[in-house]
């Protein structure tokens, strides 16, 4: 635990089953559970499969939590909460019910067995520079603001598929 509450982004994906219903219970298993609390989400956005391409195309959206957890125990709940939901793991960048990925932590980086932050390639994707723009264009990340860094990425066949965050809370 640490001891002042940090703002966390996270980007949440998936692209098998029913992502928006995946990823809105997601979000409120985390805020419903102790240590973190959801204070801002993304629309919805559908995605052309990056890494991966021969895969239905993703649901993506970001969060900004306030946290008291560790990013460790943070790292621990989104797992125990993809687990929850039935993912399981195969491929690598393969289709999945859902991801949930700690972006950054505060101003931190670190980087241990279990945590890398800033996420290590959050600044190549699209899928997760867009919608953390729209919640968190001041964020810096690696000294440089979420909106300049959107401008060099590769945002083709993104769209939005909801009207505003408030999705998760239907
Ligand atoms: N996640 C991956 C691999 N590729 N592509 C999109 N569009 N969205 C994702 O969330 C995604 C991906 C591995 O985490
Ligand atoms: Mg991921
Ligand atoms: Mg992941």
């Amino acid at each position: 635990m640490s001891a002042e509450p940090v703002l966390a982004a996270l980007g949440l994906g998936a692209n098998l089953g029913d992502p928006a219903s995946a990823m809105a219970r997601a979000l409120r298993m985390l805020n419903d559970g102790e240590g973190a609390e959801v204070v801002a989400v993304s629309k919805l956005y559908r995605t052309p499969p990056w890494g991966l391409v021969e895969q239905p195309p993703f649901i993506n959206c970001c969060a900004l939590v306030e946290t008291s957890l560790s990013p460790e125990a943070l790292m621990q709940r989104c797992l125990d909460i993809e687990k929850e939901l039935k993912r399981v793991r195969d491929v690598r960048w393969g289709p999945r019910l859902i991801d949930i990925d700690i972006l950054t932590y505060g101003t931190r980086a670190l980087q241990t067995e279990t945590v890398t932050i800033p996420h290590p390639r959050m600044l190549e994707r699209g899928f997760v520079l867009m919608p953390l723009a729209e919640i968190a264009p001041d964020m810096a990340v690696n000294g440089r603001p979420v909106a300049e860094w959107v401008t060099e990425a590769d945002i083709s066949g993104i769209v939005a598929v909801s009207d505003d965050g408030s999705w998760w809370t239907a």
